[in-house]
């Protein structure tokens, strides 16, 4: 069954850098989403280790941590029929090698590190996520 979910999306320092912050909005917007919230700022080293605190002990959570804090971030609430499966579908996979044509990190990356967007996995995370940035 389908139902209206929020979830949480945010384009990375990568994809700010590269202006491409109305590129992700543009493609969330189009698809039928809608931005409940939206906040530009730099995320400092707590909040980035409590986001991504499922992968505390991956060899790539210290590098991870120093990207996600590397310059501003646009974080986002989209809220929508069934969001947080959609938003994901519109990023495509977590490797742009591996993301799909059409998708937005298909289309604007190559390395994983650097993959332009966020978006939660579940609504779980989405409620989680959306507290820790909106709460
Ligand atoms: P997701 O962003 O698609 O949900 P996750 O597995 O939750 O992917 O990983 C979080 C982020 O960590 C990814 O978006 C990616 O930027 C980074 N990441 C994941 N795996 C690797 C890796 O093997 N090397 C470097 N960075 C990685
Ligand atoms: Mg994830």
């Amino acid at each position: 069954m389908s139902e209206n979910q929020q979830t949480f999306v945010m384009v990375k320092p990568d994809g700010v850098r590269r202006g491409l912050i109305g590129e992700v909005i543009r493609r969330i917007e189009a698809k039928g989403y809608t931005v409940r919230e939206m906040k530009l700022f730099v995320i400092d080293k707590e909040l980035a280790e409590e986001h991504y605190g499922e992968h505390r002990e991956r060899p790539f959570f210290t590098e991870l941590v120093t990207f996600i804090t590397s310059g501003p971030v646009v974080a986002m609430v989209v809220e929508g029929t069934d969001a947080v499966v959609g938003a994901r579908q519109i990023m495509g996979a977590t490797n742009p090698l591996e993301a799909t044509t059409g998708s937005i990190r298909g289309d604007f990356a190559t390395a994983i590190g650097e993959n332009i967007v966020h978006g939660s996995d579940s609504p779980e995370s989405a409620d989680r996520e959306i507290k820790l940035f909106f709460g």
